[in-house]
């Protein structure tokens, strides 16, 4: 790519919002400088930096409007995860790439410009390992790439069915796998990403009901040093319970007291926390990869975010199951479990004057970049150029500058605010329009038609 130039009327770096500036791009799609003035392609709007989506299962956006039907018993997390399997069962790799580039394209139309692939569906539907075992996180890299989008794939090592090392269910049988052939899966994907900057390889332990922790340390042990280490932990109240009838310990406590856990490590929901887990956290440097609409859709609970923030604790953001892809609307439903709980507002603000939706945006693009351990969540020489542009002429923004159009972005226009999107300096979404989107949905149709869903 040549060294490019856009020229922004509003822009939100990290000393703050600046006016009337270019930010110029080097070849390789990082921000080489930022100066005052004109020169460049003018790109109308207020440019903010673009959201990682840190938390992914690409293969469930084939099930939307299709779980949210009663009965015929009562409705549970674990209700809809039977439901789930039986939609996951079903996908070849040629599904999953179609799948999954429509939902990359839906991403970074709604403004994220890198997300955290936490994949496991490694085997055909019968078990039997495809001729590379890395083949479905392979069509994920391709789905990414086609879209535009920075992915951090992150293979997901799965062995048991529940906690001390159960058997798995039959309906568990495409996510298995043991060190050995799972470390090949990294091998062959950390060689498939050296050459694009777009791209890099992590892990993920599905939870500490999946994995033992001696099974975890093996593999980690085969890791590079720096690889991110994504793990679901405490989301559901049976989880918990399962936890302490098992060795007497809640899931993030095990967690904590099995590994030193650091910036290296996301814990994605951490719902089910004591005051005392949430202070330990925080303490750690792990980042809280929080799903809140996910978490409403399935029947979580609450996350402790006042405790966890005010602790300094970091947080990031994700889609999860996809049932919106919105960054605005993952942090507005964040704040509003506060507001409903604790019967406040603007709960999360971080003191008096402060907008609640800059502090939010800010954490979690810092905790975004950390978790999938990528050089973007700031527009500022060095990181990659990841820009989301708000249309400034949409109707809900007229007369709204800087923290007042990103908390209306967030509380009130969502989506419908994004207008355009640049990921290492290549401008993918124009004026609402992704460059690949209608050769992506045509896949993605009659991936569906297929499925006959
Ligand atoms: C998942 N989803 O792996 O897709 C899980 C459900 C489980 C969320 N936790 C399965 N939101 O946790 O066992
Ligand atoms: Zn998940």
């Amino acid at each position: 790519m040549e060294s490019r130039k856009f020229h922004f009327d509003s822009l939100l770096t990290p000393t703050g919002w600046q006016r009337d500036v270019t930010v110029v791009i080097d070849s390789a799609g990082i921000i080489a400088a930022i100066g005052a003035g004109a020169g460049g392609e003018p790109i109308p709007g207020i440019a903010v930096p673009a959201m990682p989506n840190v938390h992914s299962h690409a293969h469930q956006r084939f099930m939307l409007g299709l779980a949210e039907r009663a009965g015929p018993g009562a409705d549970s997390f674990w209700t809809w995860r039977e439901a789930m399997y039986g939609f996951a069962l079903r996908l070849s790799p040629d599904d999953l790439e179609a799948v999954a580039a429509q939902l990359y394209v839906e991403m970074l139309k709604s403004g994220f410009s890198v997300v955290g692939e936490f994949q496991y569906l490694h085997h055909a539907p019968d078990g039997t390992p495809y001729a590379d075992p890395a083949e479905m996180s392979l069509r994920c890299l391709a789905a990414a790439q086609h879209a535009g989008i920075g992915i951090t794939i992150l293979p997901t090592l799965y062995a048991f069915g529940g906690f001390g090392g159960q058997d798995p269910a039959p309906g568990q049988r495409r996510f298995l796998n043991r060190a050995e052939r799972f470390l090949k899966i990294v091998d062959h994907l950390s060689i498939q990403v050296a050459s694009n900057s777009l791209q890099r390889v992590g892990i993920s332990p599905h939870s500490l009901r999946a994995v033992t922790p001696d099974l975890l340390r093996e593999v980690i042990a085969g890791l590079a040093a720096d690889a991110p280490i994504h793990v679901h932990v405490a989301e559901q109240v049976k989880e918990v319970e399962d936890c302490i009838a098992f060795c007497g310990r809640r899931p993030v406590e095990l967690l904590m007291k099995s590994f030193d856990l650091s910036g290296r490590w996301t814990a994605i929901h951490a719902t089910h926390m004591t005051p005392a887990e949430t202070a330990a956290l925080a303490r750690s440097g792990a980042i809280a990869g929080l799903c809140p609409t996910t978490e409403a859709n399935l029947g979580d609970g609450i996350f402790p975010a006042t405790q966890f923030m005010a602790e300094a604790g970091a947080i990031a953001i994700g889609s999860d199951s996809h049932i919106t892809v919105s960054p605005a609307e993952d942090l507005r439903m964040l704040e509003y479990s506060q507001r409903l709980r604790d019967l406040t507002r603007n709960a999360l603000a971080g003191g008096p004057g402060r907008s609640t939706g800059r502090t939010l945006y800010e954490a979690a693009l810092k905790g975004g970049a950390r978790s999938m351990r990528q050089p973007v969540g700031a527009i500022a020489p060095g990181c990659r150029a990841d820009i989301t542009v708000l249309d400034a002429g949409h109707p809900l923004l007229a007369g709204r500058h800087e923290d007042a159009a990103l908390d209306t972005w967030i509380f009130s226009g969502g989506n419908a605010l994004v207008r355009d999107v640049i990921v290492g300096g290549r401008h993918v979404v124009q004026d609402r329009h992704h460059i690949h989107e209608e050769q992506i949905a045509r896949n993605f149709r009659r991936a569906l038609r297929r499925l006959d869903t």
